[in-house]
């Protein structure tokens, strides 16, 4: 069975309880919840964790380098801006890797318009709320078919 990996980064874990105008209504059980019916209809294996740890994250892509993971989706939230270790990790990581931000970060602070994990994604959605990972989800299936 195809394997999916659904990285959130920190504060992510908030949603749905604060900021419902940039973030949406929705909690990050719910997306999890679509998603995992999403690729369970497909005939996908999906694993989807949150950490506000860049460390735990770094484990995290790591380990999928190793367990024969297809597709990282990733939304490193803040660590998007900062991390040029999320940036090392998935460079490590053969198969496809696709970034994902509930927001349009292009529209807002000057700050978020840089993304270092850009420079790996294979795809980059961004400003669609969860629709971006359910079209995340349907993009990988879709290249491995
Ligand atoms: O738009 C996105 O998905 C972001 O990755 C979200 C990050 C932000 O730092 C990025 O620039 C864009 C922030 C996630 C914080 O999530 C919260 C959710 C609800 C309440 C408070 C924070």
């Amino acid at each position: 069975m195809k394997k999916v990996l659904v990285l959130h980064g920190p504060n992510l874990n908030l949603l749905g309880t604060r900021q419902p105008e940039i973030y949406g209504h929705e909690t990050l059980e719910d997306i999890n919840n679509g998603l995992f019916e999403q690729a369970a209809l497909a005939g996908w294996e999906i694993a989807c964790r949150q950490s506000n740890h860049e460390g735990e994250l770094i484990d995290w892509i790591q380990g999928a380098r190793l367990d024969g993971t297809a597709a990282i989706i990733i939304n490193p939230a803040a660590y998007t801006h900062t991390s040029v270790a999320i940036l090392d990790a998935l460079n490590a990581f053969e198969g496809r890797v696709i970034e994902v931000h509930l927001s349009n970060v292009h529209q807002r602070e000057s700050f978020r318009h840089r993304s270092y994990v850009s420079l790996r994604a294979d795809g980059v959605i961004a400003g669609l709320g969860s629709q971006g990972y359910r079209a995340a989800l349907d993009a990988v299936m879709a290249a491995e078919r």
